[in-house]
């Protein structure tokens, strides 16, 4: 049988990690042994074609965009994974398999980008010249990305990423995001099918797609998809924090429906229950007088036990967005040494004060670095239950935290691509140089570079400085 047809028969998009697909000689061997025999002999090797259908998914969603140069771009997509791997891999226990794992190593960078030698090698490429050579992200302001021409297109087509992302189709999900990316840079609004299909990234079943809401408004597939009462409801559990793609649709399977079913009948991991006690509060983005409150509340017991001390709200409320999906507070000391031992006493007080309200992850070591998930509110009436991220760096870590933490996401990678390019390597923890890599692994770490600023970590890399506000991409 083909994949395509397994998986349609089936109704999934890819075969479930982990899943034997078995040939109906094992169901004869069973009965006629009258017990559940071993399968290894009648299963399907599903791993030519799911290399087939991934060559298909890339050569169809990944056509390079020569014309911007940089060979950056297709990739940019691929989630950075450093304090983040953490949630995807352990909080949301997902997929038995890290749906991210063939994309983005441990350090974050792009194992695809990068292709080594054989051999060891360091990468020789200056990134003036990686710059000079093509258009990067990180080089550009986000305030002077044009006017979105394409917006009835792509707001459709993320609507459709969110739909793959919540299927665990990482592949149709990288595509459509590709496509989106292309579609914001292009200067017009698309009209004809031809012109989609010119556009980097984009196949003909794109195209086909770019072309049926540019002519109808409409996308059928959205459509089906928006009708689709399963796929609401795993996307209804997808949304509980600590949850990903698979835990739902295993939710699902086990024919949960509603968020009451998980509550009442669900075995749910310490933070599913928080993710579900606050379901709404936690997927309402906060105005950002709120998360300026929640940030002084932390400032002011971070003072209270060690003067002097930096506090920074850092995420999408540093880059000067109206809204917050949750609160990013940076703490770190000036005199380099009365960071230590500051991480559990501000979180004991800040958990007296009743301002922490439940754990999510409460410790977290990274290197030198320490971070706490949780929930936390507000004093007073009528407040809601916010997501908090705290991370206590020491001080010659700052500027490079504070990049990462600032972000966005977009941005992050591009600098990190850009630094991998160039034989450097770029983390929350400091920017090395002389990095040796084999293939797609580090094998000489370099060495850091003095990064007193941020300022300074732009500069090494040839970049020009953006203020937080501009780097919203
Ligand atoms: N980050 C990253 N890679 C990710 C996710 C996050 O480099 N995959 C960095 C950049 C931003 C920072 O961490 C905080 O992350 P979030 O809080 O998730 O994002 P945000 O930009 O603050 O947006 P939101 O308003 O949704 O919190
Ligand atoms: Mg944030």
């Amino acid at each position: 049988m083909e994949l395509d047809r397994m998986c349609r028969l089936l109704k999934i998009d890819q075969p479930l990690p982990g899943v034997k697909v078995v040939k109906t000689s094992w169901l004869s061997a069973c009965i006629k042994q009258k017990q559940c025999v071993d399968s290894t002999a009648h299963e399907l090797d599903l791993s030519p074609l799911i290399r087939k259908r991934k060559q298909e998914f890339e050569n169809d969603s990944e056509k390079e965009e020569v014309n911007n140069g940089a060979s950056e771009n297709n990739k940019e997509h691929k989630p950075v994974k450093m304090w983040h791997s953490y949630k995807r891999t352990k909080v949301e226990e997902d997929e038995g398999v890290d749906p991210d794992s063939d994309y983005a190593p441990s350090d974050g960078e792009d194992p695809e980008t990068v292709q080594g030698p054989s051999t060891s090698s360091t990468s020789s490429t200056s990134p003036e010249k990686l710059i000079a050579k093509g258009q990067w992200i990180c080089t550009q302001s986000s305030k002077n990305v044009s006017e979105n021409m394409n917006e009835h297109i792509t707001s459709k087509l993320e609507e459709m990423v969110k739909k793959y992302q919540s299927t665990s189709d990482q592949w149709r999900a990288f595509g459509y995001q590709k496509a989106i990316q292309a579609l914001r840079k292009h200067s017009k609004p698309i009209t004809s099918w031809e012109e989609a299909r010119g556009l980097p990234g984009v196949g003909a079943r794109l195209a086909d797609k770019i072309w049926e809401i540019a002519e109808s408004g409409e996308l059928r597939k959205l459509n089906e998809f928006n009708a689709d009462e399963d796929i609401k409801v795993i996307e209804l559990f997808t949304n509980v924090w600590g949850a990903g793609a698979h835990t739902a649709r295993q939710w699902f399977q086990q024919g949960f429906r509603t968020l009451d079913d998980l509550r009442t009948k669900a075995k749910l991991t310490h933070q599913q229950k928080i993710g579900l006690k606050h379901y709404d509060d936690i997927l309402d983005r906060m105005p950002r007088t709120e998360a300026a409150a929640i940030e002084q509340v932390v400032r002011e017991a971070a003072e209270f036990l060690v003067p002097g001390v930096i506090v920074q709200c850092c995420g999408s409320y540093r880059r000067g967005k109206p809204t917050c999906g949750d609160v990013d507070v940076l703490v770190t000391h000036p005199d380099g040494k009365s960071h230590k031992g500051l991480f559990s006493k501000l979180l004991a007080r800040l958990k007296e004060s009743g301002f922490l309200t439940d754990d999510l992850v409460s410790a977290e070591d990274n290197g030198s670095q320490k971070k706490y998930l949780g929930v936390c509110r507000l004093p007073g009436e009528n407040q809601k239950h916010r997501r908090i991220d705290i991370i206590v760096v020491p001080y010659d870590e700052y500027a490079c935290a504070l990049v990462y933490f600032t972000g966005s996401a977009h941005l992050n990678r591009s600098l990190r691509l850009l630094a991998k390019k160039s034989g450097m390597s770029l983390s929350e923890h400091s920017l090395n140089t002389g990095v040796i890599r084999k293939g797609n692994e580090k094998v000489f770490e370099g060495t850091p570079l003095p990064t007193p600023t941020e300022e300074s970590v732009f500069r090494h890399l040839g970049v020009p400085y953006r203020p937080p506000e501009e780097r919203d991409h």
